[in-house]
């Protein structure tokens, strides 16, 4: 049984496209991270990157976390150039509970790109 086989939670949206028991139209995947495409798209590319482990969020993560994140991060830089984002750049978001507006408890982030996405400081 593989780490993210052991901390999988059964009623986690995410974790069930880890399994393949959702559908989710992947983009990448190796032994520790998928990323794939937002189902409701917020900008003309909206990828999700997100840990196989289940983590619910960046409040959970821990000092052993640390390659996993790093990691994780490092898939975020090489799928967002290849969606050909690298020049004109692009937004890696992670929604941190409710106030962020997380809906789904399974750690993930957000790219956005393809267009100028709107200031957060306007
Ligand atoms: P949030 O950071 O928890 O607010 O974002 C969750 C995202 O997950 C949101 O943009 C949804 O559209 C997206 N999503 C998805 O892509 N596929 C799914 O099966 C589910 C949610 I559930």
């Amino acid at each position: 049984m593989t780490l993210w086989e052991a901390r999988s939670l059964p009623d986690c949206l995410f974790c069930k496209i880890v399994e393949g028991t959702i559908p989710a139209r992947k983009v990448f995947e190796d032994e520790s991270v998928v990323a794939f495409h937002d189902i409701q798209p917020q900008a003309p590319v909206h990828l999700l990157v997100i840990p196989k482990k289940h983590i619910a969020t960046m409040n959970d993560c821990e000092a052993d976390d640390s390659a996993l994140l790093g990691h994780t991060l490092l898939v975020a830089q090489r799928i967002a150039k290849e969606a050909g984002l690298a020049e004109s750049g692009y937004r890696l978001v992670n929604n941190c509970g409710s106030d962020a507006g997380q809906v789904v408890f399974h750690l993930h982030w957000h790219i956005l790109g393809g267009e100028k996405l709107a200031a957060l400081n306007p």
